[in-house]
């Protein structure tokens, strides 16, 4: 059995897409693969509550309540390794984490540690990326799902999907376009993972 392990900050809806993807698809009877857990940063995340409906076990843990990042990287990945088993290695996926990941965490997971951005990488790394792409004048923008490395969002390119920059697109409506494709890349790019 892979362990994947989904960490979240907010409303979970690519979570749940990878969860009920592996559910409709049976990714344990095909695979061995599971989603074993979705941690969050932050105790009040929606996605909790969704991740709970679809039967998944939680937990959370408050960057806030941690003196330093390194602190509270070394408590998140302790959480992550109980799901880190002989002949059960962990996938941890991120989706819609919005916490910035130190060097020694993310050397720990490498080569098993994935994220979605919203936007074409490498354009617009960082926050704000749907705003900042209206701003540009782009006439396309999209997400990318990357391997996760120290430097922010500049891991190597796993998938991008590309959507087109309407008139009169707004931050909000230009997000909605895009993740509305987060949810069909992203379970897929984490089926080939766990096919492998
Ligand atoms: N960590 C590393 N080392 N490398 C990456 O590529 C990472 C990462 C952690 C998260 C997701 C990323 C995104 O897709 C991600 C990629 C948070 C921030 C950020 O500035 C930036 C990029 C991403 C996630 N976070 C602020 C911080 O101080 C907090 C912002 C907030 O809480 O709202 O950590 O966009
Ligand atoms: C998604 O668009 C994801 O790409 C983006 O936040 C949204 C999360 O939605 N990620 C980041 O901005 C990371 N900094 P979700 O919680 O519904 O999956």
């Amino acid at each position: 059995m892979k362990n994947i392990v989904i960490l979240i900050s907010g409303t979970g809806s690519n979570m749940a897409a990878i969860a009920q993807a592996a559910q409709r698809e049976h990714w344990a009877e095909r695979y061995g693969a599971q989603v074993a857990a979705v941690l969050s940063n932050k105790a009040d995340a929606p996605g909790l509550a969704l991740a709970r409906e679809l039967g998944i076990a939680t937990d959370s843990l408050d960057h806030k309540a941690f003196a330093s990042r390194e602190a509270f990287d070394a408590a998140l990945r302790q959480r992550i390794d109980t799901y880190d088993q002989p002949g059960a290695p962990v996938l941890v996926v991120l989706a819609g984490f919005m916490r910035i990941l130190s060097a020694g965490f993310v050397n720990h997971y490498a080569g098993r540690l994935v994220n979605i951005h919203p936007s074409l990488l490498p354009a617009f790394a960082g926050l704000n990326t749907h705003q900042r792409a209206i701003d540009a004048g782009c006439k396309v923008a999209g997400a990318t799902v990357h391997w996760v490395t120290p430097e922010l969002d500049h891991g190597p390119i796993l998938a991008q999907a590309v959507v087109p920059v309407l008139p009169g697109d707004t931050a909000q409506t230009l997000a909605a376009r895009v993740l509305a494709q987060e949810h069909l890349m992203y379970p897929q790019v984490v089926r080939q993972i766990i096919q492998k």
